[in-house]
């Protein structure tokens, strides 16, 4: 069945026609080539790696920085295509979102132009892939405790501890990771293969199966002086690249959402008990209102942070509203359409479940609920939850 996208403001009014191009040619290529292979890769628990040249050649990995001949997607552009690709799937969203907010941003606002030149090209063109290492074992939501150290010597640095959840992990070339150099956080780029460097696949998941994610350890890896990320000075570092993150978050969510109601609506329609279709019952129609209306009020709150964004006032807080209300109404809304499929709602031949599983992961990843909902707490009374 076609995916028919829900827009009950008429947004699309809103957007410009370079935005419309750029999240219908996504919103095709994940119909056209995401949808028929994703059941099978939950089901298996894999990533589509396959897949991967074809997202570069849509120029989604990274393609909002302003670096050589990268598209320089805008923010609203940009979400659009996070949103297109979580209606595909979280995973999917989460790789590019990993590759491109949480290591090629990193390395193009805080590397030197020679870390730029070594990676960027190759993480735009999928010819390498990244992972970020910020949460560790003991170390969640409060990554400022971090233990992970490093230790300057003459010709560089020698790196110890571990990292946990790290998505792309077994995928990944070049590792982002933050550590405590002299008491203060810092960025370092690890290399795959590198001596002391292993990478464990986590594999026992009921969420993001279609996703890696993976334990890094670091026992006494030496690294180059060239290793170190010469921008980034504290927590501040990692947050920065966790707001790009947020930000694509926030819109993927609703786009899982949209992929939610969409099956809903249609199964309603075709779906007859009692002698007429289900979505004739008031309980029914009840259901997709509810799920219209916070998809309608996610897509606004989107489109207005994008627009911020493209002017250059957006406010971590408002990221970080967006995320939390985004997370929030998709899983519920998953939860719903699950229910509404009835029996047929908990197999692999419908979606609803497998975002629902998912979602549970988006509104744990970068900042749970909780912890979005005290720096919002922060911002608007001053008081600070984590001092
Ligand atoms: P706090 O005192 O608030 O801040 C420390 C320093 O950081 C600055 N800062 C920010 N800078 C940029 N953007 C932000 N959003 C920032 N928030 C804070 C702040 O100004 C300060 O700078 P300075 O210069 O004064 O030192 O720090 P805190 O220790 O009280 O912690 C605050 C808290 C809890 C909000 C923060 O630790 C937090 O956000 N925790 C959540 C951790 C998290 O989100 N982890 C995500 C890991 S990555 C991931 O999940 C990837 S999933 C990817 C996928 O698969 O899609
Ligand atoms: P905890 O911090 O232990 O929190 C447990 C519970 O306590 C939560 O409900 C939380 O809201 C609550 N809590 C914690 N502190 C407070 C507080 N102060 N007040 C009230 N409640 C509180 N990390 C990376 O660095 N890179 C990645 O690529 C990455 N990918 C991930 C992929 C997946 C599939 C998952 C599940 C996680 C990933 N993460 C990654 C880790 C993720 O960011 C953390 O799981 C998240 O930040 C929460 O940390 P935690 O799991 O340790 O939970």
């Amino acid at each position: 069945m076609a995916y028919r996208a829900p827009d009950f403001f008429d947004l699309d009014e809103m957007l410009t026609e370079e935005e419309r191009l750029v999240r219908d040619t996504v919103r095709d290529w994940v119909s056209d080539r995401f949808m028929p292979v994703i059941a099978e890769a939950y089901r298996k628990g894999t990533f589509p790696e396959h897949l991967i040249p074809e997202m570069a050649e849509l120029g989604v990995l990274g393609g909002n920085l302003d670096y050589g001949d990268f598209p320089r997607l805008g923010p609203v552009a940009y979400g659009l295509v996070m949103q297109e690709l979580e209606r595909g799937d979280s995973g999917l969203r989460s790789f590019v979102s990993v590759q491109g907010a949480l290591v090629m941003y990193p390395i193009w606002r805080y590397g030197s132009d020679e870390q730029k030149d070594k990676w960027l090209p190759k993480l735009h063109d999928g010819s390498a892939i990244g992972c970020f290492g910020l949460t560790e074992p003991d170390h969640g939501s409060d990554p400022g405790g971090m233990e992970t150290k490093a230790v300057a010597t003459d010709d560089g640095y020698v790196l110890n501890g571990a990292k946990m959840w790290i998505t792309n992990g077994n995928l990944a070339d070049v590792a982002v990771v933050w550590a405590k150099l002299d008491g203060e956080i810092r960025g370092f780029l690890v290399e795959k293969g590198m001596d002391g460097f292993e990478v464990m696949e986590q594999r026992a998941k009921h969420s993001l199966r279609a996703s890696v994610t993976s334990e890094l350890s670091f026992q006494d890896v030496k690294l180059g002086k060239d290793a170190l990320l010469p921008g980034a000075k504290g927590l501040g570092g990692p947050l920065s690249c966790l707001n790009q993150a947020r930000y694509g978050i926030a819109w993927g969510a609703i786009g899982a959402a949209m992929a939610c109601y969409d099956e809903a609506l249609e199964y309603g329609k075709s779906r007859t008990q009692f002698g007429k279709p289900i979505a004739q019952f008031q309980l029914y129609q009840n259901k997709l209102t509810h799920m219209i209306t916070e998809i309608t009020k996610g897509q606004m709150m989107n489109l207005r942070l994008g627009r911020l964004k493209e002017q250059g006032t957006v406010t971590p807080f408002q990221v970080s509203m967006a995320k939390r209300n985004g997370c929030f109404h998709a899983l519920e809304i998953a939860r719903m359409a699950r229910d509404m499929l009835g029996a047929n709602g908990i197999t692999d031949e419908y979606q609803a479940m497998r975002h629902m599983c998912n979602l549970e992961s988006v509104k744990t990843y970068e900042g749970t609920h909780d912890i979005h909902t005290l720096i919002v707490g922060r911002e608007i009374t001053g008081l600070d939850a984590f001092a």
